[in-house]
Parts: structure tokens; sequence; C-alpha cells
């Protein structure tokens, strides 16, 4: 259902960078200022992730890209890598949150003012990781408060799950709300992909899941836009599957994983890690991709 770009992939590793010479894929992606953001997982030499950035006006071609990371571990938490960021502008905000990648992976959260950000004044504030020490990953959270409190969704394996909060720091009341399917290509494990989109019918949700071969692809779901926990569609079918040479051969072999999505004169732009290796673009004009 997703259209690949003819361009892809749009983001290759740099060998000559020793932070992002093996792989740079997994990104938030986010539209704002007239630009495209990205912000993503990088790998290099040392085997730990790391965050990138890299900008586009058309969404398509990149035309800027740093040379250094503007995040990466600072303590025992995360001391194996920071992974697969998700960002989200609330107020004069960006939250962000990734997998600290220590002991455990659990959820790591942060923010950063969209002035410091759109300046390049990488000042992330104070790492918080609301559910320590528990496996738990793929975090997005709804721009808005649903009935007087903040959602997210995330990920203790293999279900997707939903909590709330009334400060964004403390989480509670959580609730599975999706499970994997039996038999099919989502039978393993689901996680959150892109942070949700909100369109007139609902919040337009793209994740991600596994089968038993292990292979990745993506699915859609729109959720009632007043009721967190009301799923009121779920695609039968995947919305996109590795089958390019650039999503088949990686790092990681057979794996589209997206972790950021925006829409942008009627369209969707969904940005995903090919292999684990490489940054890809799909799109599709939004009243094709909701049935
Ligand atoms: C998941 C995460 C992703 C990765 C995927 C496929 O568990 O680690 O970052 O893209 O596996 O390897």
């Amino acid at each position: 259902m997703l259209e690949k770009f003819e361009g892809n992939p749009i983001l290759k590793p740099i060998p000559e960078n020793s932070w992002e010479s093996r792989c740079v894929f997994n990104c938030a992606s986010f539209y704002d200022g007239g630009r495209a953001h990205i912000v993503y997982r990088a790998m290099g030499d040392d085997n730990i992730s790391r965050f990138g950035y890299a900008s586009s006006s058309d969404g398509f071609h990149i035309d800027e890209r740093l040379p250094q990371p503007i995040f990466s571990p600072d303590n025992e938490f995360e001391a194996k890598g920071c992974e697969d960021p998700r960002i989200t502008k609330i107020g004069q905000e960006y939250f962000m949150f990734y997998t600290a990648f220590g002991e455990t992976a659990q959820i790591g959260q942060v923010t950063i003012k969209v002035d410091d950000f759109l300046n390049k004044r990488w000042d992330w504030g104070k790492r918080r990781y609301p559910f320590p020490g528990v496996n738990n990953k793929d975090v997005v959270i709804l721009p808005e408060r649903i009935n007087g409190r903040w959602v997210i969704y995330h990920r203790i394996p293999p279900h997707i799950w939903v909590s709330y909060s009334n400060d964004l720091h403390h989480w509670r009341d959580s609730n599975i709300i999706m499970m994997p399917r039996g038999n099919s290509w989502e039978k393993l494990k689901i996680g959150g992909g892109a942070p949700p989109v909100k369109v007139p019918r609902g919040w337009l949700f793209i994740y991600h899941a596994v089968d038993e071969t292990k292979i990745y692809r993506l699915g859609l779901a729109l959720i009632a836009l007043d009721d967190p926990e009301m799923i009121i569609y779920r695609s039968r079918e995947p919305i996109l599957e590795p089958d390019k040479e650039y999503e088949r051969e990686g790092d990681v072999p057979n794996v589209v994983f997206t972790c950021g999505a925006f829409v942008k004169c009627e369209r969707l732009f969904v940005y995903y890690g090919g292999a684990d290796k490489v940054i890809c673009v799909a799109t599709q004009k939004l009243d094709e991709i909701l049935p």
C-alpha cells in the first residue's frame, strides 16, 4: 500500500565516520519550519548506537547531514546504546522516547526546547527511565491530552500496551490494546512504529509486526480520536514489507522498521530502516491509505 521512493535508500552509512560507519537506520522524523527533520540511529565500529541528524526540504532528498552524533549514551542504563528514537512536538518542546540499552532494554525519555532543536543546541535535559528495569520499548505518545490525560503506547513483549499520565513523567493504568494475530505476518510480536498522526477519522497508527521467520513488516491501525483503547480498524495485510535488496540484505535481513511519519500536502511520508542498515522513505496519499 505504501509506495517506496525510487531513490531509496536516502541515507547510507559513512565508512569514514567511526560512529556511523556500519549502519544508519530506524529514525524519528517530523516536519517543522519547512523541513523534514530526521534523527537516526547509527552504529559504527564499537557496536554502540547513537543518534545522528539529517534534514531535507522535500522529504526525499537529504540536503543536510551533521558529521557528529547529536545524542549518545551517558550512563550505565544505556551503556550498550541508545536505539530507535521517536519524537513528538508537545507545546514548545519535542519529546523524545528511545530504547535505553543497558542491563535491560528499557524506555528512555528526554525533552528539548523546539527553539534549541531548530538551532542545533542539543540540550536534551535530564534523562528519565519511566518504567525502571522493565523490558519495554517502542513508545509513541499522542501529541495532546485525551479526556484530560496524556497517552502512550508501548511494547512489553509481545503486545502493544497503553498507559496514561497526568504529568508526562509517571505512567499508570496500563492495558494491553493490541495482540499479535495467530498464524500470520504478525504472529510473533508487534510494537509501535511512528507516533500516531491525527486524521479526521482517528489516530493513524503504524506499527511493526514480526512473523515466525523473523520478517519485520508494517501494519496500520486507526484508533478512535476520543478513546485511546478503541481500535476502529486494523489492516488485514501489511502496508509495507521487505522485498527490495536494501530491505532484504543488511545488518539484519528482511526488516522494515519505522519510528517516524508525517503528513505533508495530504500525503503520508513514512521513514524506515531497511535491513537495519540504511534509511528509506515510502509515501501514500492519505485518502488511499484508509479504506
Ligand atoms: C528490534 C529493534 C529494532 C530493529 C529490529 C530488527 O528489536 O532492535 O531496532 O530494527 O529489532 O533487528
